[in-house]
């Protein structure tokens, strides 16, 4: 079968250049752009040189959408992220301007392998997990559904952590994607602003005594500079800005106190200005807390938003038609100070009355909440908040004394609802609650799966929700087919074009027409073909990296992402140890052979993920060892899991876990990607499960355990667990294995208390869902055992999964929310 070779593309793209042409321009850029000759050139030089080559076509591009945007007065979006995780950008970039078969053959004519120079390059990870990867996907998809939008964050130096695996252990070394420089980036030093930090307010009076203005004199004053990245659309259609903010000192080197020989104070301005933009906070839901976070929200919310006054201001010259022309997307509360910020600049600096900033600002911010976890919602002590940001802080007061207001004066709140809509929190120390700040300064508060929304509604933002009912709507997450399933999958892509024409290129939703191929033998057997091949490139790949190997004609069974208590890798990890049992009491029985296949990250300071890492690679150790299990099963932990080996783990799954309590869950985007690639999903009722099982249908997914309110139900007549364990024979052998130390002879005791949480609390009932997860697993090996049906579902859930393009997503933002046209 034949990859997906540009020249069968309906319209190619741009030039579709010539690789004889394309061959010169790489040695062009190597010699005078990287200043080498082919002689002497690295390979990591021809990587900078193909990224230059492909980057001047993006640049065309990007200067002419730029201008149309402006010339048209076209109202823009502004995605504010703390993290934007991208990974790779050159196969992305090839893929969508319809160039990487050119450009394989043009470097090969150089004596150069493209696979080998893309594997050089490093993963933008400027980001945790979901979060992040869907800030990506958004701004692939608004540059193809012809959004103008500039996505904005920060320029961590380093990003996620890379992670080692040592004897089982996760360690943490620091990733430094920017050793190399990277091509990718235009510093655009004229374009940078201030932040000020701390000082003091002060109230100017007119001569009769009137209040007319605030004037905040920070004590600390820091530079933040733009550095811009194009990202490109399908086709090339349009370009965006990705603009993230590096933080310099105003004075690199304070002269009079080096020349009075104190050296290292000399350079402390320099060197908080680096901290603003060193690193990336790697947790994902334990309270941050810290005042360097705090720091780094206000200052890219606060860049961000002088950028965007200025473009307006320079435009249209005056900022009441701001929301007209700007919409201020919020991911999560991170930029949440934005709405205070916003309000500040059009009242102190702008001169404009708080009613009418105040409508400004509601009119022109929306907020997506991504996860319900009461320890990810961000607060922040009223004393921190105050030192920091202290006009900020009366500003805060300020909105609060509206909705209080606006509450006591439109609905009957008693006290206690009045409290929980206060952006102050009283009880015990006091904090600035930046959900409710958030959802006060927007028209728009989203959730990202239709039962998140819905559980939003009912619990965090019930009463904020009863006081604003229009706000609160749903927008259920999307992934981009370009990088996860053109880019990561060409096997599959080519065969879909031969079945079906290229049509779903462009119009996602034609996958359906491969719904009738589902019956059709011949064509199960190469779409069996094309899973094979890619489970053969990652078998290769654990050979290679981790020495272990992997039959490629087994199971592959997968669980990537987060590693967090609410995800469950744990349940995962004991009914591979109750299933372990079994094949060594019944090795008579036909067992059907898997692989399990772990990876994620867990945060640093998270004791119990960091432990479940640790048992996972203890119990693969055990197993895989075992010769009486005779190859049935292994288990294999992936370490450093990124974008990039998604991109290769996505495709090679036969079986997509997604395992976490309901309720829990906000979305989940993985889950997405691992149904667009074949992949059958095993999961409970949580996040997007229950939307991809709509879509794909029920006889298309293995669907187990406990519903939200069956959760919520067995919580309140008092759960105990101990009693489930004792009741289920395979779960208390298994929960006895681990917690005797027959996968930690060297340290019998690792697992007690972990263990022992589940028989005391078990808060993500384990217990619980254990049996029906057992249950539904032997299910899943029921429909292995026969093939032709496997794969009929498998291709089932391919082309239903048209749904889920972040495509689709975009163009609900824009226009339910943002009303821009899509
Ligand atoms: C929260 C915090 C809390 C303070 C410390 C630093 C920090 C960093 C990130 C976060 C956000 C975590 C929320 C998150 O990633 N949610 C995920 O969002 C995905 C996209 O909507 C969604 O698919 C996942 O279900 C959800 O867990």
């Amino acid at each position: 079968m034949t990859l997906a070779s540009t020249s069968e593309l309906p319209r190619p793209i741009l030039e579709n250049p010539d690789p004889k042409a394309l061959a010169a321009e790489i040695v062009k850029a190597l010699r005078y752009r990287v200043g080498k000759d082919g002689s002497v050139a690295t390979q990591f030089d021809w990587l900078t040189a193909s990224i230059l080559v492909v980057r001047d076509r993006i640049i065309d591009h990007w200067v002419k959408a730029t201008k149309e945007a402006y010339d048209e007065g076209a109202k823009r979006v502004y995605y504010l992220s703390l993290e934007f995780l991208i990974g790779r950008l050159m196969r992305d970039a090839f893929t969508n301007l319809g160039m990487m078969e050119s450009m394989r053959d043009a470097l090969g004519s150089l004596g150069v392998e493209l696979d080998v120079i893309s594997a050089l390059e490093p993963d933008a990870a400027l980001g945790n997990g979901g979060l992040g990867r869907l800030a990506a996907c958004f701004m692939e998809s608004m540059a193809t559904v012809d959004v103008p939008a500039h996505g904005y964050g920060i320029r961590y130096v380093n990003g996620m952590f890379r992670q080692e695996i040592h004897d089982g252990w996760q360690v943490e070394l620091p990733e430094t994607w920017l050793d190399h420089g990277n091509p990718w980036e235009f510093e655009r030093r004229e374009r940078s602003f201030e932040v000020g930090f701390g000082g003091t307010v002060e109230s100017i009076t007119t001569k009769d005594g009137r209040l007319e203005r605030h004037v905040w004199r920070p004590q600390e004053r820091i530079l933040a500079v733009a550095y811009d990245t194009p990202v490109v659309g399908w086709r090339g259609n349009r370009v965006n800005t990705l603009r993230l903010w590096s933080g310099m000192p105003v004075d690199p080197i304070l002269l009079d106190t080096f020349n009075a020989g104190d050296h290292i104070g000399a350079l402390r301005e320099s060197n908080k200005a680096d901290a603003l933009s060193r690193v990336l906070y790697p947790a994902d839901s334990s309270p941050a807390g810290q005042e360097l976070r705090l720091r780094q929200e206000y200052f890219f919310s606060t860049a961000s938003l002088q950028d965007i006054i200025q473009r307006h201001l320079s435009q249209y010259g005056e900022l009441h038609s701001l929301p007209d022309k700007a919409a201020i997307h919020l991911n999560d509360t991170h930029p949440a100070v934005a709405v205070a910020e916003l309000l500040r600049l059009l009242m102190d600096v702008h001169g404009i009355d708080f009613d009418a900033a105040w409508d400004i600002t509601k009119r022109t911010f929306a907020y997506t909440n991504h996860t319900l976890l009461p320890e990810a919602l961000e607060s922040w002590p009223v004393p921190l908040f105050e030192r920091l940001l202290p006009r900020h802080m009366q500003i805060v007061y300020a909105i609060n004394a509206q909705i209080l207001l606006e509450a006591r004066a439109k609905a009957d709140f008693d006290g206690e609802q009045i409290s929980r809509i206060s952006l102050i929190e009283e009880n015990g120390e006091r904090r600035v609650r930046m959900g409710n700040l958030a959802f006060a300064g927007s028209h728009s508060i989203n959730g990202v799966s239709a039962l998140h929304t819905e559980l939003m509604k009912e619990t965090v933002f019930a009463d904020l929700h009863q006081l604003y009912p229009d706000r609160i709507n749903n927008k259920t997450n999307g992934i981009t087919p370009r990088r996860w399933l053109i880019q990561c999958n060409p096997g599959l892509t080519g065969l879909i074009r031969e079945a079906i024409g290229d049509r779903f290129l462009d119009d996602i939703n034609a996958l359906k027409d491969l719904d009738t191929l589902a019956d059709d033998a011949s064509f199960r057997e190469k779409f069996a073909g094309v899973k094979r091949a890619n489970k053969e490139r990652l078998a290769s790949l654990v050979l290679e990296r981790q020495g272990i190997k992997v039959d490629p004609s087994a199971m592959f069974d997968i669980q990537i992402k987060r590693i967090h208590e609410y995800k469950r890798q744990l349940l995962n990890i004991i009914e591979a140890v109750a299933l372990y049992d079994q094949i060594r009491s019944h090795p008579e029985r036909d067992w059907m052979p898997r692989v399990k296949f772990f990876g994620g990250k867990a945060a640093p300071s998270y004791h119990n993920a960091k432990l479940i890492i640790k048992l996972a690679n203890d119990v693969a150790k055990v197993i895989n060892r075992d010769p009486a299990v005779g190859g049935l099963l292994k288990i294999v932990f992936v370490p450093n899991y990124n974008v990039s080996t998604a991109e290769i783990m996505m495709p090679a799954a036969d079986l997509s876990e997604q395992i976490s309590t309901a309720g829990m869950e906000a979305s989940g985007t993985g889950n997405m990607k691992f149904a667009l690639n074949g992949a059958l999903t095993i999961g409970t009722l949580d996040g997007a499960n229950v939307e991809i099982k709509e879509q794909v249908g029920d006889d298309n997914i293995f669907i187990f355990g406990l519903t939200t309110e069956e959760v919520a139900e067995r919580r309140a007549e008092g759960y105990n667990p101990r009693a489930v364990i004792e009741s289920s024979p395979e779960l208390s052998q298994a929960l006895a294995a681990i917690s005797s130390g027959v996968f930690s002879p060297d340290d019998p005791n690792r697992y007690r208390e972990l263990m022992s949480g589940l028989y005391d609390h078990d808060w993500f009932m384990v217990a619980a869902d254990f049996d029906a997860y057992a249950a539904a697993q032997r299910q899943v090996d029921a429909v292995w055992r026969n093939s032709p049906e496997w794969h009929a579902k498998a291709i089932h859930n391919v082309a239903r999964m048209g749904w889920f393009s972040s495509d689709r997503t975009i163009r609900q933002y824009a226009n339910e929310i943002w009303n821009v046209p899509a």
